[in-house]
């Protein structure tokens, strides 16, 4: 299948500047270009789309180079509403750092350039002679995020920005024959600023494509990519474990599951299409959903952060929790985690501090009706005293009522 109907197919094509883009992908190796900001040190769920696209764009024969915008990151991307607080240049630094990590560890491009090396070098006279020239104002305000903002404002720095990545792109088509620019719905505007600055640059006999991808909604309209609790869903694993990412995958509805197989894993249509119809024959198996956080926790954290997300997943279902290691226990409970308490306490008290009874009379009335279990064994007696014997790795304790209530405490 051509790429870009493929990229049609997976619902990952938006827009294209010209017609002929799909021919120009089929008859030549591109190098092509993607930019992210170091605005965090880490991407999330809802980036990754646009990082599988230069995937999927590598395998077929195109040259992916991936752009941090450390000297952008400076300046900040304008947003459809408000200035956004400008970032010192310590912290762009060290996002920056830990961006290049992740997309070489995750996405293995090897290719990787920072925009400071060559921005950074441009003094301010040659800026508004080189560049400022080329842009008409007037053009300027025409682009969406500009626009936008011309009632509430928009500083000049801001402003500026679509320049800076205009010449960018102008710089590595100079530099690498970067003929093709790809990024999010929402970079239209910028990619097409720096269209038009490389004919201007190139005297109009320049040939260059920009390609977008489309923002990714909720079948409800709300944005893609929070957790149940509203959190954001990270690629890195210190910002959100491998168990609350596959989870993440997981909770996938029904009638989003089969879009999410397209756009974020690299199985095949046909495979697809296979895991459709058994999933529609049995949709209470969530075989469709196992799939996707299978085939994404792999690609992002690895066989065995996967293999261990799914062995949290078991216990938590099963209450077989002495079959998790601390680390899991870590992993699956993060946000359960109720502070520590002292060898000896009584399991009323405890049950108290792990949150799950809110005063001894209901903590006793759980105990003694058989609703408590302590790292899965049953608690039934109220003068039970904990100790680090009961304790998972001497620390941990895992405490339930009833099906579903959990806490931690530690040791
Ligand atoms: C800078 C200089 C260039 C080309 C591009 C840029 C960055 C671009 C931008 N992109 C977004 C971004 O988000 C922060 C990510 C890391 C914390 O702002 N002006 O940097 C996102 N991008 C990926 C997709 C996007 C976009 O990295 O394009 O649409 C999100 O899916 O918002 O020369």
């Amino acid at each position: 299948m051509r790429i870009l109907d493929e990229l049609k197919s997976r619902n990952l094509f938006f827009q294209a500047t010209d017609e002929d883009i799909g021919d120009f992908l089929e008859n030549n190796k591109v190098t092509f270009y993607l930019g992210a900001d170091p605005t965090g040190d880490s991407l999330h769920v809802g980036h990754l789309c646009t990082f599988l696209v230069a995937k999927r764009l590598l395998e077929h024969g195109h040259h992916p180079v991936l752009l941090i915008g450390g000297a952008t990151g400076l300046i900040g991307d304008p947003k459809m509403q408000g200035e956004r607080k400008m970032l010192t240049l310590e912290t762009t630094l060290h996002n920056t750092e830990a961006l290049a990590k992740q997309v070489k560890d995750i996405f293995h491009f090897d290719t990787v350039v920072n925009n400071f090396d060559w921005i950074s070098k441009i003094d301010l006279i040659s800026f508004l002679r080189d560049y400022g020239k080329e842009f008409n104002v007037n053009y300027m305000i025409n682009k969406d995020t500009v626009k936008s903002r011309l009632e509430s404002g928009i500083s000049y720095t801001e402003f500026s920005y679509q320049i800076l990545q205009a010449l960018d792109w102008n710089h590595l088509y100079d530099a690498c024959n970067c003929q093709m620019q790809i990024g999010g719905q929402d970079q239209w505007g910028n990619i097409t600023s720096g269209l038009e600055l490389i004919r201007k640059k190139h005297n109009f006999q320049a040939k260059a494509y920009g390609l977008t991808i489309p923002l990714i909604l909720k079948s409800d309209g709300t944005k893609f990519g929070k957790s149940e609790d509203g959190k954001s869903v990270w690629l890195d694993s210190k910002k959100t474990s491998p168990y609350e990412f596959y989870q993440f995958w997981i909770n996938t509805p029904d009638n989003e599951v089969i879009m999410r197989l397209k756009q974020f894993t690299f199985l095949s249509l046909e495979e697809i299409a296979e895991i459709e119809k058994e999933f529609l024959a049995a949709p209470h198996l969530r075989l469709a959903q196992k799939r996707l956080a299978e085939e994404v926790t792999k690609y992002v954290h690895g066989e065995e952060k996967y293999q261990q997300a799914v062995k949290i997943t078991k216990a938590l279902f099963n209450g077989d929790i002495k079959a998790l290691k601390g680390e899991e226990i870590e992993m699956g409970f993060k946000d359960l985690m109720q502070g520590t308490i002292e060898e000896n306490t009584n399991i009323v008290d405890a049950l108290i501090a792990s949150k799950l009874a809110s005063s001894k009379r209901e903590a006793r009335e759980f105990i003694q009706g058989g609703a408590v279990t302590v790292n899965g064994d049953k608690i039934t007696s109220l003068d039970k005293l904990l100790t680090k014997a009961d304790a998972i790795d001497g620390v941990y304790l895992v405490f339930r009522r009833g099906k579903k209530k959990y806490g931690l405490l530690k040791f």
